[in-house]
């Protein structure tokens, strides 16, 4: 038995090694350190101190902020673009993956300040990219430093939402579809999963699971029984409106809380618990629930999180800086 566990946890770490010296497959970046450290200096500082208030009111936002991040990014890249808003209803936020995204009026009102300082500057993607990273070490999370120098676009389309943003169903080989598409890695997409170590989901986002999830009145196998007892206590089926939190281990604290809960079986998305079907994702779950891996999720969350922020960047000449990030474009 013993001799089997050890070489169970030899074979993780063998795996983790091929996954931690897997590159990570960007190209250079056009953004640089402290892109504004002459035309705007301090920007950062006052982009974390309004942050800091607004936190302080709202515990959730930090969440809302680093998955506003993503959004962007993922749909036609990290240029504020899912922020402008259409009245006939075809820009971005309008799609239905976007449905519970938060935060855009904390964007705005950082973006306010940012402009009391220094007028046209800075770019509301850098902003976002800015809070992205503040939400995570506000809460506990890895402190990187961000790239900037990105430029907004102004041509926000709904169907760049719907084909980019990775579906909550989706198994391994869906989800490293979705970020091969972005240039990230296999380790990219197991590691800025992690990023469900805040926040929460809508019964929607996972109630397939609870009721009649194979066509025979049954839960999804993949969910630990007592625990799908729970949710479905909570999330009664057309629940619209209730919250679940995604690492209920610790909510409101960016740690290795996540991986805890996939492990136990209480992933909500069907996205999480698929991790644990694939031999080199389960090794990765597995050795950040060692009780010893947290500097080395921290590295790789900040290593992923710099390579998701080069998505789709534009730069030069390319795009502008707006006064306002969410105007209306059509
Ligand atoms: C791997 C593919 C991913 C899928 C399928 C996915 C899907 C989802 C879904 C369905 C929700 C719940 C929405 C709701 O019901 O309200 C959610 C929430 C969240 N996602 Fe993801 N996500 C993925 C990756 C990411 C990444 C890469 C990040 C950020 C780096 C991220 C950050 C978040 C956060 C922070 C929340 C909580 C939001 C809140 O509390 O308002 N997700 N995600
Ligand atoms: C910051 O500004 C100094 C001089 O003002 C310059 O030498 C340096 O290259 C700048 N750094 C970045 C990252 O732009
Ligand atoms: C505080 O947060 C609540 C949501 O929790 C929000 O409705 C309210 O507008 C916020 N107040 C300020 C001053 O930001
Ligand atoms: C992280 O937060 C601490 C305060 O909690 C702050 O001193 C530090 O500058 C922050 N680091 C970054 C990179 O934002
Ligand atoms: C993953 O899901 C896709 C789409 O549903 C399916 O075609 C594929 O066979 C699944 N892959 C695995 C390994 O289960
Ligand atoms: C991925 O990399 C290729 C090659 O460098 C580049 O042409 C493409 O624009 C990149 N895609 C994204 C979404 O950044
Ligand atoms: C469960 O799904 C099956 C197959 O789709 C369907 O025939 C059955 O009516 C469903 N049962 C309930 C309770 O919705
Ligand atoms: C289910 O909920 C009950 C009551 O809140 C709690 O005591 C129990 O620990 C929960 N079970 C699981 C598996 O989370
Ligand atoms: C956990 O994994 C790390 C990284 O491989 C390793 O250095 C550490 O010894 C492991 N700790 C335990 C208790 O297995
Ligand atoms: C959108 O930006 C491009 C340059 O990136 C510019 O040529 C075009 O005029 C802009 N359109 C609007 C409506 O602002
Ligand atoms: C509504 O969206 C369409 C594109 O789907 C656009 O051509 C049209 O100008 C928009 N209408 C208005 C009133 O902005
Ligand atoms: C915040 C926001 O704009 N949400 C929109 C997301 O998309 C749905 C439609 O799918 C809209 O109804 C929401 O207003």
């Amino acid at each position: 038995m013993a001799s089997q566990k050890i070489e169970r946890l030899l074979l993780a770490v063998l795996v983790v090694a091929g996954l931690t010296t897997m590159s990570s497959g960007t190209t250079s970046s056009p953004l640089q350190y402290d892109y504004y450290n002459a035309t705007c200096p301090g920007v950062e500082e006052v982009v974390r101190t309004e942050l800091v208030a607004l936190f302080g009111n709202d515990s959730t936002l930090p969440a809302g902020l680093l998955r506003l991040h993503f959004h962007d990014c993922f749909a036609a890249g990290c240029d504020a673009t899912i922020m402008l808003k259409s009245h006939n209803g075809t820009a971005q936020r309008d799609a239905d993956p976007n449905s519970t995204v938060r935060g855009y009026e904390a964007i705005e009102a950082i973006k306010a300040k940012v402009e009391a300082a220094c007028p046209l500057v800075v770019s509301c993607a850098d902003i976002m990219a800015m809070a992205a990273r503040d939400a995570v070490n506000y809460t506990m999370g890895p402190a990187y430093q961000v790239e900037t120098g990105r430029r907004d676009g102004n041509v926000s389309r709904k169907e760049d939402a719907l084909r980019f943003l990775p579906p909550a169903d989706g198994n391994v080989s869906v989800l490293l579809d979705y970020f091969a598409v972005q240039n990230l890695t296999y380790k990219d997409m197991v590691v800025l999963s992690a990023a469900h170590t805040l926040g929460v989901a809508h019964c929607p986002s996972f109630s397939d699971r609870l009721y009649n999830y194979s066509g025979a009145g049954d839960v999804d196998p993949r969910l630990d029984a007592a625990y799908a007892a729970n949710l479905t206590a909570a999330c009664p089926a057309g629940n619209v409106a209730t919250v679940q939190p995604l690492d209920p281990v610790s909510p409101y604290t960016f740690d290795l809380g996540y991986y805890q809960t996939v492990y136990n079986r209480e992933a909500l998305l069907a996205s999480d618990a698929a991790l644990l079907d694939d031999s080199l994702s389960f090794a990765y779950v597995q050795l950040m629930t060692n009780g010893s891996s947290l500097s080395i999720f921290f590295d790789d969350f900040a290593a992923s999180m710099i390579n998701m922020g080069r998505i789709g960047v534009r730069t030069g000449t390319d795009g502008e800086i707006r006064a306002t990030c969410s105007i209306y474009v059509d």
